[in-house]
């Protein structure tokens, strides 16, 4: 799905500001509001989370569906043009109406959706109202608990009134995952328009011989007009005889400029079809595996960086590109190189923004919380296949064009150990499918939970092995001389494999602030030391190819006795501050290159 963009064949308005907001019920809400103005409503601002924007824990709490409304006048200058309406990410299903009557839904929090208008849009006032349903369950990805209400953060409250409790407790969701479960219109609403013919998706790959790059193009179009695609280069000069005609082809680009983590350079495709243009960035880079190393442009990448969140004040999941900006400057100060989008498909503009400053995205589905505790099969309790497969599909097609995005991740912390065979026969052809689905073909990976990794069978399988690991934390808790003999025995594990590996998450909660000679557990002495301790283990080891801790910045959760004010494992606050531990990292980091570290 094409990025909305402004050019001259296509206009591009923004309904972002302050709309009207009321939460609705448990399971459904008013229809009377969907041609009417909302009663007695809030001011919720667009795009962002509406969770933290009122001082109000039932908002905040909020259980099942919200609407939101505002009213917009069509300049006439869209007449007799093809008008859609693209919602970037509502969390996690919307029903979308407009003048009273119903445009569509969408299920699913992280991925765009968009409505073509077509009679309904009318010159002057439109009426727009955009029903939320913040539930999740084991329909849902992400993955939440089964059952509105929970017990003091427990099936087992421990006292003898449960039936009567049960009766008392606020409905409430229970997210099988550990962060807040921020909802709403969180992205970008717009309106964009494209002639009545027009350029419905561009696929792109390249490569490059010697000094000679090559982008091969696929245009999707709809309606009739003859094709024609130009390379510009980053300043947008058309490179000279890097074009050609027709719905497909390939374009050789002389003197190539490769795009690199850290040395982006981005050409635009210049495509035009009839009276409709859309240029889209490429960058000219090849991704592989090959044996243990991950080879960017052919030579061997070290992932140094993060596992990250949207999570901010006031806007929770809002897209926010000052914060994406800040957050990047961070990364490069950090001396990292890379991301993982924990757990779901990021902002668009984040993407984009990666693509231009030369950092490194593994893309993640939102697929976490498949697992039942080891209690039930999760592949045969939880409804999620069909959305499994459709979310990989839809995050593939929105993001195959990013020269940043090199791995899809297709779930995080399935459970693959209590039921190793079904792990492997639910994800064996979302794999395939992701791999059928980008014209890339980049690797896929899935990221493993804390488990007994010699159970596990898909894992393994994957074309990197990514490993979640809380060896001195949960497990093991406080003991780095005893967590490094368990990494040890399992990085012996791994080598047998003959595949690359790589640390998606490990880390440590750390209150900033609290400091201790002794280094001991939350003290910012502690998480320093776990991760000098345990990447003094990883350089030893060859196909070791990444260490992304856990996490960048600390992060909203939800309220329970698991957590101070949220999750504390940040390299940083969650208002960006560095902990003592960003600094062993930046030196650390600074002095760990890019690319050969491990030949
Ligand atoms: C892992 C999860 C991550 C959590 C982290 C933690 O993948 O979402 O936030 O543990 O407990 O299991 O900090």
């Amino acid at each position: 799905m094409l990025y909305p963009r402004m050019n001259e064949a296509r206009m591009l308005l923004d309904l972002g500001g302050v709309w009207d907001f009321k939460p609705a019920g448990a399971e459904s809400w008013p229809r009377e509001w969907a041609g009417a103005p909302l009663p007695q409503p809030l001011s919720m601002a667009v795009p962002a989370a509406y969770n933290d924007q009122k001082d109000d824990l039932d908002l905040r709490s909020h259980y099942g569906w919200a609407v939101y409304r505002r009213v917009f006048s069509l300049p006439r200058a869209m007449a007799g043009q093809r008008v859609v309406l693209r919602f970037a990410a509502v969390t996690h299903a919307a029903e979308v109406w407009l003048n009273g009557q119903k445009l569509g839904e969408h299920k699913g929090g992280f991925l765009p959706f968009e409505f073509e208008l077509g009679e309904l849009a009318r010159p002057g006032e439109n009426r727009l109202t955009v029903a939320v349903d913040n539930r999740v369950s084991y329909s849902t990805l992400p993955v939440g608990n089964e059952g509105a209400v929970a017990f003091f953060g427990s099936d087992n409250p421990g006292i003898p009134s449960i039936e009567l409790a049960k009766t008392r407790a606020k409905p409430q969701n229970r997210p099988n995952f550990d962060f807040f479960n921020y909802a709403g219109i969180i992205r970008p609403v717009r309106l964009y328009t494209t002639p009545a013919a027009y350029i419905r998706d561009i696929s792109l790959v390249t490569g490059y011989e010697g000094s000679t790059g090559f982008v091969e193009y696929s245009v999707a179009a709809e309606g009739a007009g003859a094709v024609h695609a130009a390379v510009l280069n980053a300043n947008g000069v058309p490179v000279a005889g890097a074009e050609a005609d027709g719905a497909q082809g390939r374009i050789a680009i002389p003197d190539v400029t490769l795009w690199q983590p850290g040395a982006a350079y981005l050409y635009r495709l210049r495509v035009t079809m009839g009276e409709d243009v859309y240029e889209q960035p490429f960058g000219v880079r090849t991704v592989q595996v090959d044996g243990t190393r991950f080879l960017i442009n052919g030579r061997p990448f070290y992932f140094k960086g993060f596992g990250k969140h949207e999570d901010s004040f006031f806007r929770g999941r809002g897209m926010d590109e000052c914060l994406n900006v800040k957050d990047l400057s961070l990364i490069r100060w950090l001396g990292a190189n890379s991301f993982r989008t924990s757990h779901y498909p990021y902002a668009e503009e984040m993407y984009d923004l990666c693509d231009r400053e030369g950092i490194v995205i593994i893309d993640e589905a939102p697929a976490v919380g498949i697992n039942a505790g080891g209690s039930a099969d999760p592949y045969k309790a939880m409804r999620i296949r069909q959305h499994h497969e459709e979310v990989i599909r839809d995050m593939v097609a929105r993001d195959k064009n990013h020269p940043c995005v090199v791995m899809w991740s297709i779930a995080n912390e399935p459970d693959t150990e209590h039921f190793p065979q079904s792990a492997y026969d639910y994800f064996r052809p979302l794999y395939e499918l992701a791999h059928a689905c980008d014209p890339q073909n980049r690797p896929v990976t899935l990221v493993a939970c804390q488990n007994d990794y010699t159970k596990d069978l898909i894992t393994r399988t994957m074309d990197v092995c990514c490993i979640n690991r809380y060896y001195g934390w949960y497990n093991l808790s406080g003991d780095l001389d005893a967590a490094c003999d368990a990494w040890n025995t399992e990085l012996d594990f791994w080598a047998a494999q003959g595949k690359p590996l790589m640390v998606t998450e490990y880390g440590a909660d750390t209150y900033p602030g609290i400091h201790n000679t002794n280094g001991e557990m939350f003290s910012e002495e502690f998480q320093a030391d776990y991760y000098a301790r345990i990447n003094a283990e990883f350089d030893k080891r060859p196909f070791f190819i990444g260490e992304q801790v856990w996490n960048f910045a600390d992060f909203a959760t939800i309220q329970g006795p698991m957590r101070v004010d949220g999750n504390k494992k940040g390299l940083l606050t969650r208002d960006r501050r560095p902990k003592l531990a960003a600094h062993y990292f930046r030196r650390r980091w600074r002095a760990i290159p890019d690319f050969g570290y491990k030949g």
